[in-house]
């Protein structure tokens, strides 16, 4: 029986006898010792009781041994749950809370803060460090380097990762292993991966970018990774005359813009950049372009549904723009329940095999976002120029991303609305020179009270990580609503616009 994800990508690395992994210090793993780790840890995951479709909660530093977790996980038939190693206890007991996880991997270092979080919600830890240290690896060594993955159809689930909601609790998007797939097989094919590539990989692998886009796209194409703990400007340029391929936030990109060592010698070997996650600011991509030569391709994509437009491998990487849907993708804007022409503005719906299969255990939430008829209504804002390349505009959503991170307000507005000197409160994201935008909040304070925007800020910040945290706030005698009684972030976006800037 098949289990298509490992097929496709964990199979084959059994006898690929080169190195498929190069870590910072130059060490590498093979093929064949990437694929023993994989065995021992679906060993291991078995020996403590995971069974197919339970899910595995994992929260540690990337590694060779956490992207083996995420392997042996979907090879026993069992559901990959990544979370951003900034999240607090409080956050962790949501995320548990809702997925009911079999176990959660956690950082031996973290232990004492999440051993009571993981017990309340019956999950059974395991413990895993940057460094390969922890109970994990002690069950792992004593399992056989051989196993038999679990058969899987191709709609089975493969992993849920969470991404918030506009009403402040995380959604667990479901996404298959056709999903997964068929949005690697595609990408594979449009970006030209090869054999010979080399992915200089920096981003963190408990999102869709650094897990799905990169590295199951590197998998699939049989391309070595440099497999980063993150992304670090001095290893990034030194390791860059390695490399084929980066694929980054636009923070990425802006950072190394900044640094005169970026020049053309340094990129004369690479063959393609890639930008997502976050809008990319046109002028960052002229800049690029003036500085390396290379035209940065920019792409589109959610947790929901992996990528959905691609700019051209060949042909005009259109700045400011992500390009043309891919194929197999169906792609529209809608607006007031109809389609609108090229050139209207208009929220962005998309259908395909890469389209999830809707949030985990909140049937209500996918209905408002998936309709019976497979489309999906992303709520990002969008108009098609007239060679239809599309253009990302806006968000009907009330969202910050800010270095490729979401953030969704109400999250923080409900815990500093919560505050006793908070009569309200409204978080914006504003622009920022280094994240693309930060997080901003607007305080009223209730009647008498005296309001302090650092001490509010202060009580919040234990309950949020870090990225989440506003990085400023203002108090003011009350905010700004339209005739109905809403806020105008708008208006609040504009008065305060320059807050981060220089
Ligand atoms: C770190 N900090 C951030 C932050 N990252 N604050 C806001 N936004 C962020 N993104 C905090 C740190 O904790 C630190 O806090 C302070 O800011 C300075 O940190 P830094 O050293 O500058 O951060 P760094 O470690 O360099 O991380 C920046 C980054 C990282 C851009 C490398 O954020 C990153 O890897 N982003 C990628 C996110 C990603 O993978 N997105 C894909 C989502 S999937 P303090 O208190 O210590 O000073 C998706 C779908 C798709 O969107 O289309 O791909
Ligand atoms: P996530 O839910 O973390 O997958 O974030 C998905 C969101 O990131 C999308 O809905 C968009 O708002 C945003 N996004 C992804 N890629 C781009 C891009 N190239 N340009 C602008 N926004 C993007």
């Amino acid at each position: 029986m098949a289990n298509p994800m490992y097929d496709a990508l964990f199979a084959p690395l059994s006898t690929r006898d080169e190195p498929v992994l190069t870590l910072a210090d130059g060490s590498v793993l093979t093929g064949p010792q990437l694929h023993a780790l994989i065995a021992r840890l679906a060993g291991a995951f078995r020996a403590a009781g995971a069974q197919p479709g339970d899910r595995i909660a994992v929260q540690v530093a990337k590694s060779p041994e956490a992207l083996a977790a995420y392997a042996a996980t979907v090879a026993i038939g069992a559901i990959f749950l990544p979370l951003n190693t900034a999240y607090t206890p409080a956050e962790i007991d949501y995320f548990l809370g809702n997925a009911t996880p079999r176990l959660f991997l956690c950082d031996p270092a973290r232990l004492a803060d999440l051993a009571e979080v993981a017990a309340a919600q019956g999950a059974e830890v395991l413990t895993l460090g940057p460094a390969g240290q922890g109970s994990l690896m002690q069950l792992a060594g004593a399992q056989p380097d051989q196993f038999t993955p679990a058969p899987r159809e191709p709609h089975d689930l493969a992993a849920i990762l969470y991404t918030s909601g506009t009403t402040g609790r995380s959604k667990g998007a479901m996404l298959s292993h056709a999903n997964l797939l068929s949005n690697a097989e595609v990408l594979v094919d449009l970006w030209r991966f090869t054999a010979k590539d080399v992915l200089l990989h920096a981003l963190p692998i408990f999102h869709t970018h650094g897990l799905f886009v990169a590295s199951n796209v590197a998998l699939l194409a049989r391309s070595r990774m440099i497999f980063l703990p993150g992304f670090d400007l001095d290893t990034v340029l030194r390791l860059l005359p390695q490399a084929t391929a980066l694929m980054g936030v636009p923070t990425f990109y802006t950072r190394l813009l900044a640094d005169p060592r970026l020049d053309r010698r340094l990129t004369a070997q690479m063959r393609l950049f890639i930008s997502g996650s976050a809008p990319l600011l046109a002028e960052t991509h002229r800049e690029f372009e003036q500085r390396t030569g290379h035209r940065i391709l920019e792409r589109y994509g959610m947790t929901e549904t992996n990528m959905n437009t691609s700019n051209p491998y060949e042909g005009d990487r259109r700045a400011g723009t992500v390009g043309f849907p891919l194929p197999g993708v169906e792609l529209r804007i809608m607006a007031e329940g109809t389609e609108v022409p090229k050139g209207g503005v208009g929220v962005i719906e998309v259908r395909g095999p890469n389209v999830f299969r809707g949030y985990w255990q909140m049937p209500e939430k996918t209905a408002e976002d998936l309709r019976p008829d497979g489309w999906f209504i992303t709520g990002d804002l969008g108009q098609l120029d007239p060679d239809g390349y599309l253009q990302i505009v806006g968000r009907a959503k009330d969202l910050i991303i800010t270095g490729g991170y979401n953030v969704y307000p109400k999250e923080i507005e409900l815990l500093l609305d919560a505050l006793p000197d908070v009569e309200e409160s409204a978080v914006v994201g504003l622009p920022h020179p280094d994240f693309g935008e930060g997080v901003f909040a607007v305080l009223v304070a209730r009647k008498g009270a005296s309001l302090d925007p650092a001490a509010a800020l202060a009580a919040v910040a234990p309950r949020l990580a870090r990225f989440k945290q506003p990085r400023g706030a203002v108090v003011v005698p009350d905010l700004p609503r339209n005739t109905m009684g809403k806020v105008q972030k708008n208006v609040l976006r504009q008065t305060y616009a320059n807050r981060f800037m220089a």
